[in-house]
């Protein structure tokens, strides 16, 4: 797989002279300054290619395009917005960037409710307590009918909780759920959204009504727009599983499982409709076995993202480091996806692989990164991803 990383701009304290120095191949990025909606423009597309390729490297990945609300709840402006995202589209096919993650989640990108986990050795991961979350839900967003979502054990955690709960545990609960985890992947809600509460509940609101038969058929309906312009420019998409793959907070979520997956595939069977493997994503769901996942749909994945959770008994998850105990087998993965590269005669560069999430460590925790994307903690990830390959593939090549 060729080795990418994501790269949040000309911002990002990380440069690329440095990616250039860790080995990295490819560029994942998105054009970060454009509003979720706006066409990207030949120009600032060719603009960002550029800068990437004036320090030999290339940009491998968009991640990512978002896809606005208003095409996942169909509101009345969503032909107008598919309009403008196959232009976009057409656009990046014409400057030769050509692997499209996106994902399809209403609201909310992904969760997580601590950014700074310790991991009792000096390094922290990102971690996904259930009781926090579901306090957040139950007592802070004070979402209708929220508490017959959770069992019993989780609501008297609730409960356990709330007797010891401050504000500055909820401000920090609503940083983490809604405000750090999101604006950085053009999400709705910003780092200086004065009340993103409220701002939350109104895009909540958004999907009342909708269901998961309703958001897969606008999820259908969607693809089938845009699959002409990805025949005609090559352009593989790739959606990002849901992240963690649960129903949470009353929304539909649907790519959460192996009937998901199997689902979107063939409502749109079409190559250039494919999966972004999130291990890290699949693995959080203990329903998800993530190596006979790997398998069954490594033909349908453009993108494969590295990373494996750890999920607790009572339903918490925590992110584990990329050789350290989780449910997803990262050597084995690495083989399927090395494997059937070779087996369809493709180049094994053909494929991009970033490593995900990883530990702060030796002093990332003071630089201000965006959550799970440290320095330190990704440069080790990608040594060790680095190793497993080169020893699977003479594994394969022998
Ligand atoms: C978080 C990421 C997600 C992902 C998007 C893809 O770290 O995994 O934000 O990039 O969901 O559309």
């Amino acid at each position: 797989m060729e080795k990418t990383w994501r790269w949040f701009g000309p911002k990002d304290p990380i440069t690329l002279d440095m990616l250039r120095q860790i080995g990295v191949e490819g560029i994942v990025t998105a054009l970060h300054h454009v509003p979720n909606g706006e066409v990207w423009t030949l120009e600032e597309i060719t603009k960002m290619r550029d800068l990437i390729e004036s320090h030999e490297l290339r940009w491998s990945v968009v991640e990512s395009l978002p896809v606005s609300e208003e095409i996942k709840f169909a509101g009345p402006r969503r032909d107008e917005l598919i309009e403008k995202y196959k232009e976009s589209l057409s656009n990046l096919g014409k400057a030769g960037v050509k692997t499209i993650c996106y994902n399809f989640m209403p609201v909310l990108d992904w969760a997580r409710t601590d950014l700074e986990y310790p991991n009792g050795d000096g390094t922290s991961n990102l971690y996904f307590n259930r009781a926090e979350f579901a306090y957040f839900d139950i007592h802070i967003l004070k979402r209708t009918g929220a508490e017959k979502d959770y069992d019993a054990y989780t609501l008297d955690r609730v409960d356990e909780l709330r007797k010891t709960m401050t504000p500055e545990g909820e401000h920090r609960l609503v940083d983490n759920i809604i405000v750090k985890t999101q604006g950085f992947v053009n999400g709705n809600i910003s780092e200086d959204d004065t009340a993103p509460v409220e701002t939350f509940r109104q895009l909540l609101a958004l999907y009342d009504g909708i269901d998961k038969e309703a958001l897969r058929a606008n999820m259908k309906y969607w693809l089938e727009a845009i699959m002409p312009v990805c025949d005609e420019y090559d352009i593989n998409m790739c959606v990002h599983p849901d992240d963690p793959p649960l129903q949470i907070l009353g929304l539909p979520r649907i790519v959460t499982c192996d009937e998901d997956i199997k689902w979107f595939l063939d409502a749109v069977p079409n190559r250039h409709n494919g999966l972004t493997f999130c291990a890290g994503s699949l693995s959080a769901g203990a329903h998800n076995d993530v190596v006979d996942l790997a398998r069954k749909y490594a033909d349908r994945t453009h993108f494969v993202h590295l990373r494996r959770c750890q999920v607790m008994p009572n339903g918490d998850f925590k992110e584990a480091p990329h050789l350290g105990r989780g449910r997803a087998d990262l050597v084995e993965l690495v083989r399927i996806f090395e494997k059937s590269l070779k087996d369809r005669g493709m180049e094994r560069k053909a494929l991009p692989m970033r490593v995900d999430h990883a530990p702060l460590m030796l002093g990332d925790e003071k630089m201000g990164y965006n959550a799970g994307y440290s320095f330190h903690g990704r440069m080790l990830a990608l040594g060790q991803m680095d190793g497993v390959m080169a020893v699977i593939d003479r594994e394969i090549d022998k």
